[in-house]
């Protein structure tokens, strides 16, 4: 690293976010042997586990699985301590890998990046930072996260309300204290899922209001015992290989690798009749609805399930009308990102707990004292917005991020995101996007798909410094084509029913072109396609090398 008059500080590669993708990205790219720094506007490592500390935080895929596997000895050593791990558990394991790979010294904390600009005299990114530092690298690599910008709707007269606000993704460190506080919480995806069972536990009294309800599935979480790990260890070789070629990322090792509970569904629900469906509710609850293949594919088979569920969710929550009012309907089952949740139906049960179904009136706005709706008024101490982020683009666009000609990236993104496999955009050369659109990422078990990804990326750059290349762009014939496919793998999945309104179209930031955001092909097929890209000398992006500008 080395810098200059100005205070220019010029490195091979500049790295943006500290998260998990940011963290392997420095550790792949320092064992090549490149200057890098990382910047990283938290205080510390963790990404979104480090921002996201509401209570009942915890992550949907097994812990064993949501884990780096680049190191074996970092997996033997490591003992998770449940099934899925909680936020405060995967924030130790996040600053037990900085440790170990002594990860800190070329992260620069407490750095917001503002502007990233391509110089195409010196095929040079420089980023401005909001500490008036100019940093030069010959690639930038976005580690930004997919969901790290905070949705805060705006609600007329938010300014006004007296009380504390929140933001679950924004949770002050310190934790907050609701013993005797009455509290409203809007939004009901993951966030709201699980933080609402805690909080009503704490709360004198707590107000959930619901724009939208979500199908959500027991987690089933409990502690893991020192035999399931050892177990699991001793087959790591052959889970990382697994997961690395499924779906999502996921084998479920240990609640069957192999047995029922990961085959595929194979059932059809429209041979079934509705004595035979309800018998399977009775034995199996909202996971009767596993079993059926055809939900996934068929609107009416999808409706079948959806009854199945409500009639599961009308057996626990003992109020006729607060269970009619938590009960999703007009949309599938499959549509919106599958949550889990620990006691959150039978929360409802509970004599301080009141749901506010906005389906039979809005909010209006928000007051000095709580919110009104077209309902009635309703009073409160405290304000919590679980209402989620500025999803897969967010982190990217606020930034001042400028390509060849000075192309603006918003202007490319104006019509929705563009990539090609989700790790490059044309005409930004040598930046990549570590899980960007265009990939699997959210779709898929996030650990899985950034070592992917930097895996690739970091070949692809030790490709270049072998082969003396100067810089790697995606052609926008491979844009157009990767997008096509994206789409074309989408068409016809509940992911993209007319009736489905999720983040990953961005559906829920106002004036967010809807367009869907990840690729539904698989991880494994999608490894494939990225090998086979580097294999046929990167088919799809352009080189140049020394001396061709
Ligand atoms: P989500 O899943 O985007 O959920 C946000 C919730 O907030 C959802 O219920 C929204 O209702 C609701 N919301 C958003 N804006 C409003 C307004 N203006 N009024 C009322 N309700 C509103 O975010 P999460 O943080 O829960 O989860 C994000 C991901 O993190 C999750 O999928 C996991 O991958 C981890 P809507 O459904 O839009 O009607």
């Amino acid at each position: 690293m080395i810098s200059d008059k100005t205070q220019t500080t010029h490195l091979d590669a500049v790295i943006v976010g500290a998260g998990f993708a940011g963290m392997y990205m420095l550790h792949k790219l320092r064992n090549l042997g490149f200057s890098v720094r990382v910047l990283e506007a938290a205080h510390d490592v963790g990404g979104t586990w480090y921002w996201n500390r509401y209570p009942g935080a915890r992550c949907d895929v097994p812990s064993m699985e949501y884990s780096y596997s680049f190191s074996d000895e970092l997996q033997q050593e490591w003992n998770w301590t449940e099934v899925m791990a909680g936020q405060p558990e995967i924030l130790e394991y996040a600053a037990e890998v900085a440790d170990r790979f002594a990860l800190r010294s070329d992260i620069q904390f407490d750095t917001k990046v503002s502007d990233v600009i391509y110089d195409e005299v010196s095929n040079h990114w420089r980023l401005t930072t909001d500490k008036g530092e100019s940093i030069k690298a010959r690639f930038c690599i976005m580690a930004t996260g997919c969901l790290s910008v905070p949705n805060i709707p705006t609600i007329e007269g938010a300014a006004n309300f007296k009380g504390a606000i929140y933001h679950t993704g924004e949770w002050p460190h310190e934790g907050v204290d609701f013993t005797g506080v009455t509290v409203g919480i809007i939004g009901t995806g993951s966030s709201g899922v699980q933080a609402i069972p805690l909080i009503a536990e704490q709360a004198q009294q707590l107000t959930v209001f619901q724009r939208t309800p979500n199908y959500t599935m027991p987690a089933h979480n409990k502690p893991l015992t020192n035999e399931f790990r050892r177990d699991a260890k001793s087959n790591y070789a052959e889970i990382r290989q697994r997961q690395r070629e499924s779906q999502a990322g996921i084998v479920s090792y240990g609640f069957g690798l192999g047995g029922a509970e990961t085959a595929k569904p194979t059932d059809s629900i429209m041979r079934t009749t509705k004595q035979q469906r309800m018998v399977l509710v009775d034995k199996k609850g909202f996971r009767a609805i596993h079993q059926f293949m055809d939900i996934d594919s068929d609107m009416n088979a999808n409706e079948m399930a959806c009854d199945m569920y409500r009639e599961q969710l009308g057996r626990i929550v003992e109020e006729p009308k607060t269970a009619e009012g938590l009960m999703p309907r007009d949309y599938p089952i499959g549509c919106k990102r599958p949550v889990i949740d620990s006691n959150y139906y039978q929360t409802f049960n509970r004599s301080n707990v009141t749901l506010v179904d906005l389906r039979q009136g809005g909010i209006e706005k928000i007051t000095q004292t709580g919110i009104r709706t077209a309902q009635g008024h309703f009073e409160f101490d405290a304000l919590i917005y679980a209402t989620g982020f500025d999803a897969m683009t967010g982190a990217l666009l606020r930034m001042n991020i400028r390509g060849r000609d000075g192309v603006v990236l918003s202007d490319t993104w104006q019509a929705g995101p563009r990539t090609y496999l989700g790790l490059q955009i044309s005409g930004f050369p040598n930046l990549f996007t570590i899980t960007g659109p265009g990939s699997p990422s959210v779709l898929s078990n996030m650990m899985v798909s950034i070592e992917q990804h930097v895996d690739w990326i970091g070949n692809c750059i030790s490709h270049m410094k072998q082969n003396h290349l100067q810089t790697i762009e995606a052609t926008e014939q491979a844009v157009e084509q990767w997008i096509d496919h994206v789409n074309e793998v989408a068409d016809g999945t509940m992911l993209t029913a007319p009736s489905c309104n999720s983040w990953y179209l961005g559906a829920n930031i106002p004036g967010k072109p809807r367009i869907f955001m990840p690729y539904v092909g698989g991880v494994g097929a999608y490894r494939e396609k990225c090998k086979e890209v580097a294999n046929n000398n990167y088919e799809g992006f352009e080189f140049s090398g020394f001396g061709d500008h």
